[in-house]
């Protein structure tokens, strides 16, 4: 049977929901301006941005993946949290997601996203809450899973020192390349070799830093913890992501698996669509609240 888009049917379907899981891409984010993987903005400079997200890459040309990294640092830093992020996240209001999933117990947003915007969200739903709310009116603090890692963090090579540090740029080399990079299109010709010495170092060790997020062949994060989500989750909502990468991209089918609704939310057709019970096309930031029926100032 092809998936439903039918609103009515899959407000249906959430009203008898009781583990409620979302797994997030970078559609998610971006309303919010940044760039997706795999959509035009995915061609950084002139390369490829998953073919810089690996160990190899990083090992061949540290002070390119580097500058690839504080790019998206600034842009990130500069963007801000679109209406998707604030919703996903006041749905980690127990009383909240009861006005829409009445027989609701759990909700866990599990992202692709390195860019902190869903964190920063909860963290801006969690501050517009009275102090002195009971606990159902407040924010799960502990709802969100950033698997692939954090943008901010910066991780030792050597030691086993890992900490977010936002400031920008993280060392003056990588401020001095940016300026002297007036379009980001020509980087893949333009060389701009920064000395190792020159990039960002451990504070603990001295030893050269990376950024700390998870490459490709690099294990994602806190797996056990989103296979019990999994295994538990009866609703699983899929947004802005191109189900292309594992092991994400295989969490829908296993909520199928075991007989629990997958609905997509996707600005085109992607490879989790056959599995899905529901496919909602369009911008997330407007299919999202337009379809859980929560109106833009709930
Ligand atoms: C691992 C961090 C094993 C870095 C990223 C089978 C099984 C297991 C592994 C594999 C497998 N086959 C292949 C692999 C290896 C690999 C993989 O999956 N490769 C793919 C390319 C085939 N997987 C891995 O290497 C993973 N590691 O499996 O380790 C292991 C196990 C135990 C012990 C040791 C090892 C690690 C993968 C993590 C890689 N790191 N990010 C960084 O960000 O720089 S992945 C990167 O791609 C981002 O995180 C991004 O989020 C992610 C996925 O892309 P999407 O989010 O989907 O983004 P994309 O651009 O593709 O799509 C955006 C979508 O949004 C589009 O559909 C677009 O239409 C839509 N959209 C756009 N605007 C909107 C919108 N939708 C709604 N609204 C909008 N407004
Ligand atoms: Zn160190």
């Amino acid at each position: 049977m092809p998936p439903s888009d039918s609103e009515a049917e899959f407000q249906e379907a959430l009203r008898r929901s009781q583990h409620i899981v979302v797994i997030a891409g970078a559609g998610l984010s971006a309303a919010s301006g940044i760039p997706t993987f795999r959509g035009t903005g995915g061609m950084w400079r002139s390369l490829d941005a998953t073919s810089l997200a690996t160990p190899s890459a990083f090992a061949a040309n540290p002070s390119l993946v580097w500058q690839f990294y504080h790019h998206r640092r600034v842009k990130a830093l500069a963007a801000t949290p679109n209406i998707a992020h604030d919703l996903l996240a006041k749905l980690a209001i127990p009383n909240f997601l009861k006005t829409l999933a009445p027989m609701a117990k759990s909700f866990h947003l599990v992202t692709q996203n390195v860019d902190r915007l869903s964190v920063r969200a909860l963290n801006s739903v969690a501050e517009q809450v009275p102090a002195g709310s009971k606990r159902a009116d407040r924010p799960r603090m502990d709802c969100i899973i950033e698997m692939h890692g954090k943008l901010f963090d910066v991780k030792c090579t050597t030691c086993n020192y890992c900490e977010g540090n936002l400031s920008s740029p993280l060392c003056p080399s990588l401020g001095e390349a940016d300026a002297k990079l007036g379009d980001y299109h020509d980087a893949g010709s333009v060389a701009n070799d920064i000395p190792e010495s020159q990039l960002p170092r451990c504070p603990d060790c001295g030893a050269l830093a990376r950024p700390g997020v998870v490459w490709f062949e690099e294990k994602p994060l806190r797996l056990d913890d989103i296979n019990s989500i999994v295994y538990k989750a009866d609703l699983c909502l899929v947004v802005g992501t191109s189900s292309t990468v594992y092991p994400a991209a295989g969490y829908a089918y296993r909520v199928k698996r075991h007989n629990g609704v997958v609905a997509v939310f996707n600005l085109e057709a992607s490879s989790g669509d056959d599995l899905a019970d529901f496919v909602f096309l369009g911008p997330c930031e407007v299919t999202l609240p337009h379809v859980l029926g929560v109106s833009k100032d709930n």
